[in-house]
């Protein structure tokens, strides 16, 4: 089923049509609204009327997550403080956090695009739908909220944590969708099995993860524990949140709900845009957004995009998974190397479990990569040179993918520490 095939199914033209009134609406709002634009437009030279349609995108200024630190809370609204019904923020790990309000329509349109996305990965209004995304200022655990609902599917808002009520959840309630990151259903799937429960004898049958990069082979693990078909739900909460695209059952790519985020794929040195198909960061422009419409927002995100029809019916524009992000890139010893990279390594390990730890270092002028794995226990063994065979084929397979010397420890079943949430797995000592 399509959740609105009007705006899903549109032909290139429609769409486009739809895109150039969107802009240029948007263009004036924020000049006439927003004193940060204004100036900043000003500064381009460049007034609404310049923005006749999308070609003329290139035209207008980008916007950085620092920009909304430095205008926080609200210095970016586009509306009064009384016309906000939510705010979401970010965490801030480093330095200020940022806030992002929502209008009514905003929710509206939020809501309607995460009906699109779980739509998109064939759930139905008949489906119990358990929200073990956190609730709160994240947008993980509300967005999949009001989605849902919006679905007319049954919610469980479990929130993250507490992962044995997960499993009491997940069976006396009978979901048949789960929603979290694709690293805390890795946890469930494992507590399942530690519980002695048989994940195929649940009605569990659709997986929406999302919210950290997972590799395809990390998908085929969670398909497998969990007996169930994973699709990935792609956002960010400056943007909106979950649900800005979704996989289909083609599992080639996301849809991006084109009609209300523009996307653009840019070379992250020279911000200038890479044609569909090559890699580089995505980039978004709100074309709806009323409280607090961003233009050109930069999500270090990198991704390639690819337009043309899809056997789900969707001509939506589809970005392709989320590699990492520019600023997730390591360079070691003057090489670029992505978590993702060393994920899908190690998943084509059979006796490596999907739990490791990337450690950075630097000895002297060197910089060291560590690879910590955790080995499944029946293949942990007693035996030095069946350990370091083990070890060897490890250290091999990933200095040939990575094209960079890396030191591999194995380590015992549950040894690396378990994510409830978006998973941390890199540690680099070098900046401390
Ligand atoms: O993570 C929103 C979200 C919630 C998305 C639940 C999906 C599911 P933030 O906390 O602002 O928002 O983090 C946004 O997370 O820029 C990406 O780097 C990363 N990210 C989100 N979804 C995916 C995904 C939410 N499917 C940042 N694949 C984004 C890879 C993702 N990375």
């Amino acid at each position: 089923m399509i959740w609105n095939e009007p705006k899903e199914c549109m032909s290139q033209d429609e769409m486009r049509h739809l895109q150039n009134i969107r802009l240029k609406s948007t263009a004036r709002r924020v000049f006439h609204n927003v004193p940060f634009y204004r100036k900043k437009m000003q500064e381009l030279g460049i007034e609404p009327d310049d923005i006749k349609d999308i070609g003329d995108i290139g035209k207008l200024p980008f916007t950085t997550k620092q920009d909304l630190r430095d205008n926080y809370p609200f210095g970016l609204a586009a509306m009064p403080r009384s016309e906000f019904v939510r705010v979401h923020a970010s965490s801030g790990t480093t330095g200020k956090p940022t806030s992002i309000p929502h209008s009514r329509k905003d929710l509206d349109m939020f809501a309607e695009c995460v009906a699109r996305a779980l739509c998109c990965a064939g759930a139905t209004r008949n489906d119990v739908v358990q929200v073990s995304y956190g609730y709160g200022l994240f947008t993980g655990g509300l967005g999949l909220h009001d989605g849902a609902t919006r679905l007319g599917a049954t919610v469980i808002p479990a929130s993250g944590g507490n992962t044995r009520n997960q499993l009491t959840l997940l069976q006396d309630f009978g979901s048949t969708v789960l929603a979290c990151t694709p690293s805390y259903a890795l946890y469930i799937s494992e507590a399942l099995a530690d519980a002695g429960i048989d994940a195929s004898k649940l009605p569990l049958r659709i997986g929406v993860f999302g919210a950290e990069p997972w590799s395809a082979e990390m998908r085929a693990k969670i398909e497998d524990g969990l007996q169930i078909q994973a699709f990935d739900i792609y956002g960010l909460s400056e943007v909106m949140g979950p649900g800005m695209s979704n996989s289909c059952e083609a599992k080639d790519g996301l849809h991006i709900a084109e009609d209300h985020f523009y996307p653009e794929i840019l070379d992250p040195d020279t911000l200038k845009p890479l044609p569909d198909g090559e890699m580089g960061e995505l980039v978004f422009t709100h074309l709806t957004k009323e409280a607090m419409p961003l233009l050109r927002y930069r999500t270090r995100d990198l991704s390639s995009l690819s337009r043309g029809g899809c056997v789900c019916g969707r001509t939506n524009v589809r970005m392709s998974k989320v590699k990492g992000r520019s600023d997730d890139m390591l360079i070691i010893r003057g090489v670029n190397v992505f978590p993702s990279q060393i994920e899908s390594v190690l998943l084509e390990i059979p006796e490596a479990k999907p739990h490791y730890m990337i450690v950075v270092d630097r000895e002297g002028a060197l910089d060291t990569l560590e690879v910590q794995v955790e080995i499944d226990e029946r293949h942990f063994s007693d035996e030095m040179a069946q350990i370091g065979a083990l070890r060897g084929r490890i250290k091999h397979a990933l200095d040939s993918a990575l094209r960079v010397g890396t030191k591999v420890t194995l380590v015992e079943h549950r040894t690396i520490q378990r994510s409830e949430g978006k998973a941390k797995r890199v540690i680099d000592r070098r900046k401390i």
